[in-house]
């Protein structure tokens, strides 16, 4: 196997791979196969009793699959990573793994809409509830901590109101209670920010974003400590099953390898549009931690190496005004998702977050004005011309 590679950039491209046990391939081969021939009764004996070394069947492992997992456990500075069809599968496989019936979990106070659905049918199935919490400080986090608390989860940078949760104080005080946290780094990536670095114990990922990069994947990884990582491959992975495809780790692996020079580009475009969309007359508010006046900068001081590609801001005007700059858009791409070569824009009331009730919304700071920006790749001059076009027209 490779030596740990110092640098990230380094590793992006050759963790968990070595191509001399590959005929010398360059790039990891595909490994399209859905089981794998065992040379006698005895030896697929041994392999399904865990006593040899080897590949069984495609949902319980892959060659190409491997790559990806020991990539990206290295990136996070974890132990064990696994993957997933969706960043859903390996959020759900998480939440059920840390859960029982009647257990209680402790969430930051905005989380990706379909995230905070599971939570709801958690709750309405299992009676697992959940209380959200600003994670401000420490007594509000602990005044909301019960005997069946067995998890807190965190969203950081919050999906879409890119406001920040401090990592290091929610791990503080979930070791006071001995119980695990769970961050979903989908917005930042082990590039800029690295969880379990700060205390976390497990990180999740949406894969389909930064780590593919090419919008053309939905994936999802884990990564945390062997022993957790183990127990959730053997249970909520294998038999609940929502694997990643060998030719989506595949993809992964090709993404994975530009993250830095890529999300180092978003960064500096990010910044760019921000400085312009912020003094716009039509625009009321704009967020992105990146920028010194962020009231989480100090946050982001702390955890984050730059702000990232995501900037959400809050047009004057009403519902119909946010949806009429929208629509007056030219070549930046109306569609969900984020962390792609194009930059992407979306009306989160209506889209990502229209499954959280209203109310639900407007306490996480969801209003009907808010657009949501992923700034791509594209020249930043373009992506402002676009905009201020757009808003110009409302
Ligand atoms: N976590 C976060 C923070 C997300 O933003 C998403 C998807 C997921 C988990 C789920 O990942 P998936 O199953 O889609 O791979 N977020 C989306 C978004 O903001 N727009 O479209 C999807």
């Amino acid at each position: 196997m490779s030596k740990k590679h110092k640098h990230f950039e380094t590793a992006v491209i050759h963790e968990g791979y070595d191509s001399k046990e590959m005929l010398g391939s360059l790039t990891t081969p595909l490994f399209q196969t859905s089981t794998y021939t065992f040379d006698s009764a005895q030896q697929g004996e041994r392999r399904f009793a865990g006593e040899e070394e080897g590949y069984v069947y495609s949902r319980i492992g892959n060659p190409t699959v491997t790559v990806l997992e020991e990539r990206i456990a290295k990136l996070e500075n974890g132990e064990r990573g696994l993957a997933f069809g969706s960043g859903m599968a390996a959020v759900s496989a998480v939440l059920i793994a840390l859960t029982k019936a009647g257990d209680h979990i402790v969430c930051s106070s905005g989380l990706y809409g379909c995230t905070f659905g599971l939570l709801t049918m958690m709750k309405d199935k299992y009676n697992i509830s959940h209380d959200f919490s600003t994670m401000e400080s420490k007594e509000e986090i602990r005044s909301l901590i019960r005997p069946e608390t067995s998890l807190i989860y965190v969203e950081t940078p919050i999906n879409p109101t890119m406001k920040l949760i401090d990592l290091q104080l929610v791990a503080e005080v979930a070791k006071e209670y001995g119980i695990p946290v769970v961050v979903d780094n989908t917005f930042s990536t082990p590039y800029l920010q690295r969880p379990l670095e700060l205390g976390a114990d497990v990180v999740v990922h949406s894969a389909t974003k930064y780590i593919g990069g090419h919008g053309d994947v939905v994936a999802g990884l884990v990564v945390g400590k062997k022993d957790f990582l183990d127990s959730v491959a053997m249970t909520t992975q294998k038999d609940i099953g929502g694997v990643m495809s060998p030719f989506d780790a595949w993809l992964l692996i090709r993404g994975l390898k530009t993250l830095a020079i890529r999300l180092d580009r978003h960064c500096d475009n990010a910044e760019r549009v921000f400085e312009k969309l912020r003094k716009h007359p039509k625009v009321a508010n704009a967020y992105y931690p990146g920028d010194g006046r962020h009231p989480d900068y100090p946050i982001k001081e702390k955890q984050m190496k730059r702000g990232g590609g995501l900037i959400s801001f809050e047009i004057k005007g009403t519902k119909a005004d946010a949806q009429a700059m929208l629509n007056k858009l030219s070549f930046l791409k109306l569609a969900v998702s984020l962390g792609d070569a194009e930059t992407l824009i979306q009306h989160p009331a209506t889209m990502t977050h229209a499954v959280v009730p209203e109310e639900s919304r407007n306490k996480m700071g969801i209003t009907d004005q808010l657009i949501r920006l992923s700034v791509g790749l594209e020249a930043w001059e373009d992506i402002w011309e676009d905009l201020e076009q757009a808003l110009d027209q409302v």
